[in-house]
């Protein structure tokens, strides 16, 4: 059947659905080509719905009979779902349907990966698995049959009956149908135990295939309980059921799924030992194990009423996790990683074409909509709601919402109404921060006189596309003030912000203070204020606040090398003896050091360029960043064997933050090393590593000198059966390929043995590792677009969801010249172009040309 024209879906739209469900059956007999999905319904009609009409999604299900409370029905099928009279009247809708797991590349509903069976709903993929009201406002208790003649055959919920070749799983909490979850498959489970505040003994299970990663799993089992007993410490929130499921997948969209205990992740989100896995691995995935588990009340115990609420769960979600990372690792270190990877992700976002709100009025193809506004944005809006309420009537608001939306599919206006209930404050201004798209520019100025110090701050929020006109935003802005002579005279304080343009006063100062404004990113904006790079120095040797500390040092780095390309500036001493200073200084923490040892991306400072209306060239810019490194490494010489000495560790590996830190900061002085010493030392320390990341971060310094290609080599023989590693061994060369040969490497990559097109992790490893390089992806004659282009056509197809999400390596195209523009709009209308185009594609490319 042919699919209807692509829909836009309105929150404006938003009515109640006219059946609840009480009760779902299904029964699973699962065949690659043919499984059959029996369900037995029990619906209600919804005393609060507007109309009658009785809908149940549905998407490439063949159905086999339905019935009506015994009686076979003949439903109108359409290419959605299908439609039947209902008795007016609670009633029984039995069906079977026929689908196809193996030959389901999308990797959405049921699929198979490698062997095994696995499922993914979210956001809309359980009407590919039977015909159901898939919408997550309707939330039900699940029992599952599956019958399969394999060893391992897993629900949510808890176990009820099982025997050879079935099983049986009963989840007594309601749940919308995108938390329905099942494995099937030869596995073997590294198994544990916690018990819970309460008492509860709880099992805990990684399961994997057998022979391969069974060593991988340790380390995402502590990350579980640790998060476990976190969520009991921090916010009262205990697990509620007596299993606890993680699943490693190879072939997934994502990084992770949280449903309803039993957690389907990407293998590359769980599985980690020293050898195979990275420090930045290492607590990327107790994030991740963090998250999922923290969605267990935030998202399923309370979800939401419908998908433009996506923000409801992820944004204080994302919030959790990362309060977490800070209590296990270091918060200075944190707050800055998050930072990064806001301005990286979420400040591009929404300066281009595909800015939308934290909270978007309407979509075509929901999936699109998993992005860094929703998600990093969305945890931002919430770390300002704590800093404006303050810690205590964070912790009652929190309290309140558990309790009163307890079993809720919930809005962010009650997630609002629980502040203004806790605190009596009015939270309508702040709401604008969920539905008024693009970054605040936060500008200051200041005037001293007769001991008055005034801080004058202005903002303003461009237009974003639909949004022309903003209005002024609650904007918490924490500043600090520090004496010339580098004491602090005023210690961080919260400087709540409403109007467009504000002046807030200081009295009682000696003289005139150096300020140190947004302190600890108080809040998602860009600060431009009239400010020296001596002050910047200044900053960068004294602030007290670790993030500003850092964020002088980054200004500094992104004003040299603005005017290194605009103005054909060199590299001055403001900068170079800052961080030189920095990197000398012992007592400070080395990840720290790291951080300030490392530039922007080129990608930011090609963003910086065209926000002062400059039309940035990749390859100049690419330039600029090569020259600075090595005058940082000429500058730094003599520091730099001394501090790569001082990093080196001996005793066995562990991913704590504190090792990992020494080996960040011993890492990016062995890439400054590379530039004096043509890889000496990075191949020495390529042949001694006994881990991961000290492999492959002498990999990657010996790969920025355009050397290393022994130890490529040796990679490969070391690491071909081991596809997560594989996948770094495909992405660090694209990557760090010389300018004029990322889309040749890309391209011969293809062609590798080990290149799937059907593994969303490999694809993303060559075709994520050629939007990284910047200046190889933007290069003339612009192979690189045409290249992404043709997989990107044949990706679709196949998958979607991942074709959509790597279009958007096209997003930034307004930004160039004329030449690239046209190169990159012809690519981009290619794309639109191609027949049979999904709805997931075909929104972002008509979003992205405008
Ligand atoms: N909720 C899932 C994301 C599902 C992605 C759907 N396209 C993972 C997470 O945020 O925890
Ligand atoms: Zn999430």
């Amino acid at each position: 059947m042919k699919d209807a024209a692509p829909q836009t879906i309105y929150l404006s739209d938003y009515t109640p659905p006219a059946y609840l469900v009480d009760e779902v059956h299904l029964t699973f007999k699962l065949g690659a080509t043919d499984t059959r999905v029996i369900s037995r319904i029990t619906f209600r009609p919804n005393p609060d719905a507007k109309d009658t009409d009785f809908f149940l999604h549905g998407d490439d299900l063949k159905l086999i009979n339905a019935a009506i409370d015994g009686q076979t029905v003949r439903p109108d099928i359409s290419s959605d779902g299908l439609r039947c009279a209902v008795p007016n009247a609670p009633f029984v809708f039995e069906a079977e349907v026929g689908i196809s797991p193996a030959t389901n590349t999308a990797l959405e509903g049921l699929y198979m990966s490698n062997g095994m069976y696995c499922t993914q709903c979210e956001a809309e993929g359980f009407r590919k698995i039977t015909f159901y009201p898939d919408r997550p406002d309707v939330m039900a208790v699940f029992t599952v049959r599956i019958e399969a003649d394999l060893p391992v055959l897993l629900s949510n919920g808890n176990p009820t009956a099982s025997g050879v070749g079935w099983a049986e799983w009963h989840d007594p909490w309601p749940k919308p149908a995108y938390l329905f979850a099942l494995v099937a498959g030869d596995l073997v489970a590294h198994s544990d135990t916690f018990i819970t505040q309460t008492g509860r003994h709880v099992d805990l299970n990684i399961w994997v295939r057998p022979g391969r990663d069974e060593a991988k799993c340790a380390f995402g089992m502590e990350a579980l309980k640790k998060s476990m007993t976190w969520d009991e410490k921090v916010y009262g929130r205990v697990y509620d059921l007596d299993l606890f499921n993680i699943v490693a997948v190879d072939d997934f969209n994502a990084g992770a799924m949280e449903n309803k205990g039993l957690n389907i992740f990407n293998a590359s989100a769980v599985l980690a030992s020293p050898e195979t896995a990275t420090d930045a691995d290492f607590e990327r995935i107790e994030a991740i194990i963090a998250h999922e588990y923290f969605h267990n009340w935030t998202g399923n115990r309370i979800t939401c009423r419908d998908w433009f609420q996506l923000c409801l769960k992820e944004g204080l979600t994302v919030f959790r996790d990362q309060q977490f990372t800070g209590d296990m690792r270091s918060h200075a270190v944190k707050r800055i990683d998050d930072a990064m990877v806001l301005r990286a992700y979420q400040f591009r976002e929404d300066s281009g074409p595909l800015a939308h709100p934290v909270r978007p009025e309407s979509f075509v193809e929901i999936n699109n909509f998993y992005t860094a506004t929703v998600y990093e944005k969305g945890a931002e809006v919430i770390g300002m709601l704590k800093l404006l309420v303050g810690d205590d009537a964070y912790a009652k608001a929190l309290d309140l919402y558990f309790t009163r939306h307890d079993g809720d599919a919930a809005t962010i206006e009650d997630w609002l109404q629980v502040f203004e209930d806790t605190t009596g404050r009015d939270l309508s201004q702040f709401k604008r921060w969920y539905s008024q798209a693009g970054t605040p520019r936060l500008t200051s100025s200041d005037t001293y006189a007769d001991g008055i110090y005034q801080l004058h701050l202005r903002q303003e929020t461009p237009a974003t596309p639909g949004q022309t006109q903003k209005e002024p935003l609650v904007i918490p802005v924490a500043v600090g003030l520090l004496h010339e002579n580098g004491t602090e005279v005023l210690p961080t304080t919260v400087l709540e912000m409403t109007k467009a343009e504000q002046t807030f006063t200081f009295d009682g100062l000696s003289s005139k203070p150096v300020p140190s404004i947004l302190r600890n990113f108080s809040a998602p904006v860009i600060v431009s204020h009239e400010t020296t790079n001596a002050q910047r120095a200044f900053l960068l040797a004294h602030d007290t606040d670790p993030f500003n500390r850092w964020d002088a040092g980054r200004t500094l780095a992104q004003d040299l090398l603005v005017r290194m390309v605009r103005d054909d500036a060199t590299p001055d001493a403001a900068f170079l003896d800052g961080i030189a200073a920095v990197l000398r200084d012992d007592t400070l923490d080395p990840a720290f050091r790291a951080l300030v040892l490392r530039l922007p991306s080129e990608e930011d400072t090609a963003q910086t360029l065209f926000d002062a209306s400059h039309t940035p060239d990749p390859t100049v810019i690419n330039q600029a960043h090569e020259t600075l490194k090595l005058h940082i490494a000429q500058h730094l010489q003599d520091t730099l064997p001394r501090v790569y000495a001082d990093m080196i560790i001996t005793g066995p590996y562990t991913s704590d933050a504190g090792p990992a830190g020494q080996r960040a900061l011993g890492n990016a002085v062995l890439a400054l090393i590379s530039k004096l010493d043509a890889g000496k030392q990075a191949s020495q320390q390529f042949a001694g590593a006994d881990n991961m990341t000290q492999q492959l971060g002498a990999l990657r310094a010996l790969l920025q000198i355009s050397k290393g290609a022994d130890e490529l080599a040796a990679f490969e023989a070391q690491w071909q059966h081991d596809r997560l590693v594989m996948d770094k061994w495909f992405a660090l060369q694209v990557s760090l390929a010389a300018p004029q040969a990322a889309a040749t490497t890309a391209a011969r990559l293809t062609k590798h043995p080990a290149f799937d097109i059907k593994n969303p992790n490999r694809f993303r490893a060559v075709f994520g590792g050629l939007k990284a390089n910047t200046a190889g992806f933007h290069h003339p004659p612009y192979a690189a677009y045409d290249l992404l282009a043709d997989w990107l056509i044949k990706l679709d197809p196949l998958n979607p969801q991942t074709t959509a999400r790597m279009t958007t390596a096209f997003d930034t195209w307004k930004r160039y010249d004329a030449d690239r523009q046209t190169k990159m709009r012809a690519a981009l209308t290619r794309i639109a172009k191609t027949p049979g185009l999904s709805r997931d594609t075909e929104e972002i490319v008509t979003r992205i040309l405008g």
